[in-house]
């Protein structure tokens, strides 16, 4: 019976057939896992290059500005209306490597009971309530360089009628 023959050919045939396919697919499965690998690290390298070529955080809107670093505050002056409650961005544009702090910086007003602290290369918004009569108040950081006693550590809150 030829016909037999054949057929238990062809079975052994594709059974060897099906014996090497495993390690292909394997082969195949493993280039597409490394293409997967390859392209998320690339797509998170580009993004952590991006954010160091960016500013450090989007501007809150409406907010004002007040960035912090181990040279003093940019700007060390507001000016709001009394009674008024306005949103302040605060922001520390140092590092974590500073000694001083590690990139932590404050604003403070004892006698408003504001004391805001911001983490490094970071931005956080905070509701400031201007006191109902016009004044000037001291805002300083305490976590650096001195703290309070260090004038460039300082600014001016100016609360107009
Ligand atoms: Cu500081």
């Amino acid at each position: 019976m030829p016909k037999n023959t054949d057929l238990a050919a062809a079975r052994a045939r594709q059974r060897a057939a099906d014996r090497r396919r495993p390690p292909a697919e394997h082969r195949r499965l493993r280039t597409v896992l490394f293409a997967v690998i390859a392209t998320v690290i690339g797509v998170a390298a580009i993004g952590l290059v991006a954010m160091r070529l960016l500013p450090p955080t989007p501007a809150a809107a409406g907010a004002y500005q007040i960035r912090a670093s181990m040279g003093g505050f940019q700007p060390a002056a507001m000016s709001v209306k009394a009674g008024s409650t306005v949103s302040v961005e605060l922001t520390s544009t140092d590092t974590s490597m500073h000694s001083d702090g590690g990139g932590w910086h404050e604003m403070a007003i004892d006698e408003l009971g504001i004391d805001w602290k911001v983490g490094p290369e970071s931005s956080k918004v905070f509701q400031l309530t201007a006191p109902t009569t016009p004044g000037t108040y001291t805002w300083f950081c305490g976590i650096c360089c001195g703290g309070r006693a260090n004038p460039s550590m300082q600014g001016k809150l100016t609360v107009t009628a």
